[in-house]
């Protein structure tokens, strides 16, 4: 356990009981409880006249209260006599972060009246034993003076620490700044939907992949990876500048977290990647004087030995854990003549990069699955280039195993019919293939951005992810590995590319719960929004997936993990009136003021119920401020939930789950009468 040695700052205690349990707290004038959204653990607002404990980060810089400028009120913190990018204020978090638990930190950056435009950028740093690591959680952001510019990012500690702190930088030059309304907060965690079928059951063609960070080992997380997927990729644990920051020195810390968890958790690992442009060091094409090294035979050789001795002791190091590799990424590039990418390892060894990776990597992992990955591989241009490429190389000898589509498309893009025949044309190759970056985006440009997201982009996604696994099944005998990039819709690298916004491209959202694009993945059709009342006759059929709307893909999937019961339709009706569902109720954390609620409703009757609203009151002026999977009304004690668009028809024996926030105050008993559509449960 951490030491516990601040006073000043809300400290949010390390354990959070079983459900039914409480967060112990210490409280401090900072600490609040938010009675509506989520939970505020650190803000500053700097209108004490202190510094809130922010300090200076190498201790020449001078951080002080200012009242020259403010975002809220009338002080901020001002940072001044920086003499370089890094210097600037920075706050310890140790004993405010918890392992696995999601913040967001904000912040309002201005620079001083004097300064010119820069970039800024907010950062944590964490050390175990004096090893440090530096992780953004804000990009570069334009800032400038007389403006106050918001940097606001997720962070999850993933791994033990004895040092962290949040600190915030400049990218350019080191003016004076200005920062204010500095927030960390959190959302309680929800339970996953344990009841749910698992996506790796219904899609058993190939293994059923996630990229993943660390964080995605922990908690909740780490259930809904194990429940739902076999496979994992390390969205960045593998790459050069993970595993190899300077020459000759390896760091598998996290990658390796990641495939002990596999192996007790029964999956598979794909290593992601050996060689590409981007995340690689740039002492990797430097000499040893820091100059970039120039096209000649003599740097050639430098950097092909470099690229053999790392993937020598990468791909050494992993060995039989990892079952497929993508050995180079991304060297296609279609606006060039001949399709080849001017990376530097291009630029310096022409296509002898891939010939040697591909080699070493076979001796040193000869029973890996050896890939070349590429993204837009159904654009035609591009397609062609790697064909090509792939046909040549593969004619020499280098042992290409395998091609690796990354698939990231769009609500409109990319078509199954071109996705079909960019898999009908590798296949012409002799090569296996494999999907090994999908995600959906619902945005079709660059620019736009939603506030709250449309049920109708759902409801694309929906669509074109089933469009797009028909496909897979329908090739599987090409295809055997499918992986999608990132576990939930909160850790996609498409929050902030290409620009900062709200998307929303995976199965399961921000709170881990089920998405409509996974219901329709997984063979069940929408069901209708609105509620009618729980009846008594069998209506099992028009909840169990239309056998037309069924895919191939679906139609195997194992009865056992469907979520409509096969015996449903053979059910005998009910008496109206009796009770057909059980309510679990549970206070999953509480803390002064606020508590987080999770409500498991269950059909126990023999009939479907096609939409829900359970009731209940609260006896003690609790108040609900914020709820998921479902929508609420409460009026005085009365409560009423009523299902969400994708979680409204209950076969007998299956369950819904919906969380919420709320408050309370003296007294938070549990309810102990509840009635859906107006019948008294259990
Ligand atoms: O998901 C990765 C993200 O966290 C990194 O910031 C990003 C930067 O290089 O790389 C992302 O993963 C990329 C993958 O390695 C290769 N194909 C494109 C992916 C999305 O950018």
């Amino acid at each position: 356990m951490r030491p516990s040695r601040r006073a000043t700052i809300g400290l949010l205690a390390l354990s959070l009981a079983a459900a039914g349990g409480v967060v112990a707290w210490s409280s401090s004038h900072q600490a609040k409880a938010a009675d509506s959204g989520p939970v505020t653990i650190v803000s500053s607002d700097f209108e004490d006249g202190t510094t809130q404990n922010w300090a200076s980060r190498s201790g020449t810089e001078v951080v002080e209260n200012s009242t020259t400028v403010a975002h809220g009120g009338t002080h901020s913190l001002s940072i001044t006599e920086r003499t370089s990018t890094w210097r600037g204020p920075v706050l310890d978090v140790l004993d405010v972060m918890e392992m696995g638990t999601q913040y967001t930190i904000t912040v309002w950056v201005q620079l001083a009246s004097d300064a010119s435009s820069d970039s800024a950028r907010l950062s944590v740093e964490r050390q175990l034993s004096g090893t440090a690591s530096y992780e953004t959680v804000v990009n570069n952001t334009a800032v400038s003076a007389g403006t106050w510019t918001k940097l606001s990012g997720t962070y999850t500690l993933a791994t033990e620490v004895d040092f962290l702190t949040v600190y915030i930088e400049t990218a350019n030059a080191y003016p004076s700044f200005y920062l204010d309304d500095f927030t960390m907060t959190y959302v309680p965690a929800t339970p996953i939907e344990s009841g749910i079928p698992n996506v790796k059951d219904v899609y058993d063609q190939f293994p059923m992949g996630a990229a993943i960070s660390r964080a995605s080992l922990l908690g909740e997380r780490g259930k809904l990876l194990a429940k739902h997927f076999n496979s994992i990729t390390a969205g960045n644990a593998m790459k050069w500048d993970a595993t190899e920051r300077t020459e000759d020195t390896f760091t598998y810390t996290d990658a390796d977290a990641m495939v002990t968890f596999a192996k007790a958790n029964n999956m598979q690992v794909r290593g992601h990647t050996l060689v590409w442009h981007n995340q690689t060091p740039a002492w990797v094409f430097q000499d040893a004087s820091g100059a970039t090294l120039t096209a000649t035979e003599e740097n050639k050789a430098l950097v092909l030995s470099r690229l053999e001795n790392h993937i020598r002791n990468v791909a050494g190091h992993f060995g039989d854990d990892i079952y497929a590799w993508d050995v180079v990424n991304e060297v296609i590039d279609e606006g060039q003549s001949d399709g080849n990418r001017r990376s530097s390892w291009y630029t310096l060894t022409g296509l002898d990069y891939i010939r040697t990776a591909f080699t070493v990597a076979r001796e040193v992992a000869p029973n890996a699955e050896l890939c070349i990955n590429d993204y837009n591989t159904t654009v035609t241009s591009k397609r062609d280039f790697l064909y090509n490429l792939v046909s040549t190389l593969k004619a020499e000898g280098v042992p290409i195993d395998c091609v690796g589509h990354q698939m990231h498309g769009n609500i409109d893009w990319p078509s199954a019919s071109d996705t079909e025949a960019a898999i009908t044309k590798f296949a012409a190759l002799g090569v296996k293939q494999q999907i090994t970056e999908m995600d959906i985006s619902i945005y079709t440009d660059n620019s736009s951005s939603y506030t709250s997201i449309p049920d109708s982009a759902l409801a694309s996604q929906a669509t074109r992810y089933k469009a797009l696994f028909d496909v897979y099944v329908a090739h599987k005998a090409d295809i055997d590995s499918v992986t999608l990039w990132g576990l939930e819709d909160g850790d996609s690298w498409l929050n902030t590319y290409p620009i900062t916004r709200i998307d929303a491209p995976l199965l399961f959202d921000r709170n881990l719960q089920s998405k409509p694009a996974y219901w329709t993945l997984i063979g069940q059709t929408s069901p209708a929004a609105s509620a009618t009342s729980v009846t008594a006759s069998p209506s099992a059929s028009s909840a169990s997936p239309s056998a037309s709307s069924v895919s191939p893909s679906a139609s195997s999937a194992s009865p056992s993990t469907s979520p409509v019961s096969p015996s449903a339709s053979s059910a005998s009706p009910s008496d109206p009136g009796t009770s057909v569902c059980s309510v679990t109720y549970s206070v999953a954390g509480q803390w002064p003021s606020g508590f987080q609620g999770s409500v498991v409703l269950k059909n126990t009757g023999t009939a479907t119920i096609s939409g829900w609203k359970l009731s209940w009151a609260f006896a003690d002026g609790q108040k609900i401020s914020q709820l998921w999977n479902g929508s609420y009304t409460q009026s005085d004690a009365t409560v009423t939930v009523t299902n969400a668009s994708w979680n409204g028809t209950l076969a007998p024996g299956t369950s819904a789950t919906f969380g919420f926030l709320g408050s309370w105050s003296s007294t938070n008993s549990i309810p102990t009468a509840f009635t859906v559509n107006g019948a008294t449960c259990s």
